[in-house]
């Protein structure tokens, strides 16, 4: 599937909380990348046989760098900072990279209810597919079933917000500051605040949650809205807009992805590409 094999591929699309950390990371340290969309807004790609051959979970973002492919996007961060020494975003000290580990471990379970509890429900009502993972062929399928319970039931929103509250709530009170905005104290942005920023504030700029009472939180985002290249990477969230007093639409969606896509492909450092 690699069209360049000097360049990193990145499979996923802008709509994907995780796919986009992989690419704001690259960004941020200048690392050209292509990006492979699939086969457009058909996430039944992510379990179809071609897809699998190369990585056998399915599912995105999942990259393919040399003869070397990698999914999670933790652990796809992980191998980038190793492999070009990106210290300043996965600090050498012992204690420091524990915590941020420590952070992605509960990034994967915790920090992604923000999409899976809220943020999809209210994106994927327009999709009239039920969400990802096909349960004929999908090795998982929690997040259609997460999707399409909290869809039928809108207890299950509240029962969202509430948990997404709580972990909030941990994010301000334990793992911000206290003498920098940053997660762990650090000076700058870590791969952990990068992934963290991924779930965070799309409920915000959807109207799903405010965050107004959370000071440490609210004062984190707004640091993070400098790191180079927010807006481009975010682009996708900010054209969808409010999604819950105007519920999404398909052509809300499909025009978000496309301003996204478009963005992208304006700079230098992307090239896109399509399932072959
Ligand atoms: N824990 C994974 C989560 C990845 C994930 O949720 N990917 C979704 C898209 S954002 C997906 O692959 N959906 C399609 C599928 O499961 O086939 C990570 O951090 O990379």
């Amino acid at each position: 599937m690699v069209t360049d094999t000097n360049k990193l591929v990145i499979h996923g699309v802008p709509a994907s909380q995780p796919s986009r950390t992989v690419y704001w990371t690259c960004l941020i340290k200048g690392l050209p990348f292509e990006l492979n969309l699939g086969a457009g807004n058909r996430t039944d790609y992510y379990q179809s046989e071609a897809f699998l051959a190369l990585n056998p979970v399915g599912g995105f973002p999942t990259i393919e760098d040399g003869e070397v492919v990698l999914s999670q996007m933790p652990a796809i961060l992980m191998y980038l900072c190793e492999k070009y020494g990106w210290q300043d975003l996965y600090p050498k000290d012992f204690l420091i990279r524990s915590r941020i580990n420590e952070y992605l471990f509960n990034h994967v379970t915790f920090t992604r209810l923000a999409t899976l509890k809220l943020m999809a429900p209210h994106v994927t009502v327009a999709l009239e597919g039920g969400g990802p993972g096909d349960p004929a062929t999908a090795y998982d399928t929690t997040l259609r079933e997460m999707i399409n319970s909290a869809m039928a039931d809108p207890k299950m929103l509240e029962n969202g917000r509430r948990t997404v509250r709580r972990m909030i709530q941990v994010i301000e009170d334990h793992w911000l500051g206290p003498e920098t905005p940053y997660l762990f104290n650090q000076t700058a942005p870590t791969i952990a605040d990068i992934a963290c920023y991924g779930e965070v504030p799309q409920l915000q700029w959807a109207n799903i949650l405010d965050y107004s009472d959370f000071p440490k939180l609210t004062a984190w985002m707004a640091e993070m809205r400098n790191v180079p290249h927010h807006d481009l990477v975010h682009r996708y969230n900010l054209e969808l807009g409010d999604v819950r007093t105007q519920p999404n639409t398909m052509d809300r969606f499909m025009s978000a992805s496309m301003a996204a896509v478009q963005a992208l492909a304006e700079i230098e450092e992307v090239s896109i590409s399509f399932a072959q």
